[in-house]
């Protein structure tokens, strides 16, 4: 399997973040990804590259435009007003508020272009955000010239809340969707996206919602407990040409590995009935036991056994990373998922 990373993804180093009333530390921070590095070097998984660069042409195929400029200029903007520490919204455009005007304030356009107050953007997020849309990039080429069957796009930050205009959940730039939409252009009549990171991916749901040429089906907390909590629901399934292209799989928090892996079942029948070209994983292990942001309890033996069954499909497939929060074992569980396909 090929290994794709960049170091210029660390640039993204929020210190802290809003979360249960308290800023405290941020949990998603640049050493989650030199934990996964260090555990995919220890096991030799294979060598680790770095990723070609690419140009914005399939970044804007999935993300508008003006939401792909905010990023890019939103830090120097909040700077250049005298703010000090990351730029966060502190209100947002809700029911009624009208979003179809582009503020010329950075408070507003941050409001516009995001949905949590968790999501910090740094000096280096837009660096890094933008270094990990490469490194999906790179790994979705890599698969789809037929040249390897499989690659891991060690991401960071992640993408999966992140939608075509706005930024959330820790997610700037949708890598999984970036991914899913390259090996689209260069061929593939469908591609089936399975997330399986403990939280819903509402960000590709909606990006692909209304889109028959890319299934999505996820597994991930209910959301009436969990974030993102508006969406994610089972009763979701696509809608327009899409009608029947979206499949969640929600389970209730405590749910044990039997209960994850009988929902993988479910998923992996949806995907085989799709017939995809190629399959991307929104690959987060922040359903380890013991994650600090979630409460299912799958353990390293359980992710060795994903990666086999990820494996199993017989396709094309490019594994993109995702959450994952429990530091000490980050690595190993991610490790694991690509022991477990590459053993296959
Ligand atoms: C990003 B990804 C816990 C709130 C946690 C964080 C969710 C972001 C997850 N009190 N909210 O999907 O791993
Ligand atoms: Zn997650």
């Amino acid at each position: 399997m090929r290994i794709i990373y960049s170091p210029e993804q660390l640039a993204h180093a929020p210190l802290r973040e809003n979360n249960r009333g308290e800023i405290g530390p941020a949990f998603e921070q640049p050493e989650r990804a030199r934990r996964v590095l260090d555990a995919i070097r220890r096991a030799g998984l294979g060598e680790v590259e770095p990723p070609e660069v690419f140009g914005d042409e399939t970044i804007l195929r999935v993300h508008d435009s003006g939401y792909v400029d905010f990023l890019r200029t939103a830090y120097d903007d909040w700077r250049a007003i005298g703010r000090r520490g990351d730029a966060i919204a502190n209100v947002w455009p809700v029911r009624g508020l009208r979003s179809d005007r582009t503020p010329v304030s950075v408070d507003g356009r941050l409001a516009l272009y995001s949905f949590d107050s968790m999501t910090p953007i740094g000096e280096g997020t837009w660096p890094a955000a933008r270094a990990a849309a490469n490194v999906a990039l790179t790994a979705a080429a890599s698969i789809s010239q037929g040249s390897e069957h499989a690659a891991f796009a060690l991401c960071r930050p992640p993408g999966h809340h992140a939608a075509a205009d706005y930024c959330g959940g820790y997610c700037f730039l949708n890598n999984a969707a970036i991914a899913a939409q390259y090996l689209r252009d260069k061929g593939a009549s469908r591609v089936a996206i399975l997330d399986v990171d403990y939280h819903h991916g509402n960000g590709t749901q909606t990006i692909f919602y209304d889109r028959p040429d890319v299934l999505y089906v996820s597994i991930h907390a209910d959301p009436s407990t969990d974030f993102p909590y508006f969406l994610g629901f089972a009763d979701e399934s696509g809608d327009a040409d899409g009608r029947g292209y979206t499949k969640n799989l929600p389970l209730p928090q405590g749910s044990d590995a039997a209960a994850w892996f009988g929902a993988f079942a479910e998923a992996a029948a949806a995907i085989s009935a799709y017939r995809p070209d190629a399959l991307v994983v929104s690959l987060g292990v922040d359903t380890a036991a013991g994650d600090p942001l979630a409460h299912f309890s799958l353990d390293t033996a359980d992710f060795r056994r994903l990666g086999q069954q990820l494996a199993a499909f017989g396709l094309p497939t490019a594994i993109v990373f995702e959450g994952g929060y429990r530091i000490d074992r980050l690595g190993g569980d991610v490790a694991a998922v690509l022991e477990g396909f590459d053993a296959r």
